[in-house]
């Protein structure tokens, strides 16, 4: 099982601003969401837009202790799992392959084609040097072989245990799934960045550069590039298939979802099944091949909404991604 070479159309897609903003939006939003420092004005702000989470659902309390039993655990799942499902269609319609999952996490030296990417000198421009010393230490850690020994391995084994899945909610497995295995598997597959994109949480909050539009700013760590590497989509599979073993645990069919937001709804999608890719990432995907309605010159009020929505969280401070948990002590 070799590392995919997706197709130019499809990186492009992926690798658009607006998809970028999506995807980074969707985590930096309901992330923020019950963060004391996002002001009511800012929430007022991001609900105008139509960009709140429903029901206020979101996965962490004010103190950032995980909530497991308000459904936004399947908003992550709910949302992958589409994010999947609509690539795959897109590559259906080119005539290529299907996405394809890691049936289990890589242990090291077991599979070349996935094998860890180096360790590198973390040095974010914005951070002080004992930070990025201190991150570049967390990061050898996530990335050395004790580190699959326990705890992912660790992990692995009890989110794939039929008896544990059977005792969880698919919610509570969903949200305790995000922040543990999955983040760090994020960390420890990242590559060097090009370049460390400025948060918007710093000062400065400026619209985000277009050179991180460039599809060579794939790195792992960042929402904002995460699904532009080819690796997320193997990461998000076995994540995704977390989904069917709860199920068979749980001996349920048909998952009856509650949590199924994806960030703002576009025109034309329904509640019960609302979609990750808007109808102008898959037009500007697809090009010639899409049945797009519109034309050139189309809208971009939806592109400046979500530039002033990472504006606005930034101003409060409240966005975390993935490179964050380099932060978190041993
Ligand atoms: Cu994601």
């Amino acid at each position: 099982m070799a590392i995919r070479v997706l197709p130019s159309q499809i990186i492009a897609m992926l690798a658009s601003r607006r998809h970028r903003l999506r995807h980074f939006l969707w985590h930096a939003v309901r992330g923020a969401w019950n963060n004391p420092q996002l002001t009511d004005e800012a929430k007022a702000f991001i609900r105008d837009k139509g960009w709140s989470p429903p029901d206020d659902r979101a996965p962490m309390d004010a103190e950032g202790r995980l909530i497991l039993d308000n459904h936004s655990g399947e908003d992550f799942l709910y949302m992958h799992r589409q994010m999947i499902k609509e690539v795959n269609e897109l590559l259906a319609q080119l005539g290529e392959p299907q996405l394809a999952a890691w049936p289990s996490i890589p242990r090291p030296a077991d599979h070349p084609d996935f094998a860890v990417p180096p360790a590198w000198t973390y040095s974010d421009p914005s951070e002080n040097d004992a930070t990025n010393t201190a991150m570049a230490a967390r990061l050898q850690r996530v990335k050395s072989d004790g580190y699959f020994d326990n705890p992912i391995a660790i992990w692995e084994a009890f989110f794939t245990r039929p008896s544990n899945l059977a005792q969880l909610s698919l919610g509570a497995l969903g949200n305790m799934l995000e922040m543990t295995i999955h983040n760090n598997l994020h960390m420890r597959w990242a590559r060097e960045p090009i370049g460390y994109m400025p948060s918007p949480n710093f000062d400065d909050t400026r619209a985000i550069d277009s050179k991180w539009d460039a599809a060579d700013y794939d790195y792992l760590g960042d929402t904002y590039s995460s699904h532009v590497n080819p690796i997320f989509w193997s990461l998000h599979g076995w994540v995704d298939s977390c989904i069917d073993r709860w199920a068979a645990a749980n001996r349920i069919s048909d998952v009856a979802w509650v949590g199924t937001w994806t960030g703002k709804l576009e025109d034309g999608w329904t509640h019960g099944a609302p979609e990750a890719i808007t109808t102008a990432v898959r037009r500007q995907a697809m090009g010639a091949h899409g049945h797009a309605h519109g034309e050139h010159g189309q809208d971009d009020t939806d592109l400046r909404d979500m530039e002033a929505i990472v504006q606005k969280l930034g101003s409060c401070r409240v966005i975390r991604n993935f490179y964050d948990l380099l932060r978190d002590p041993d």
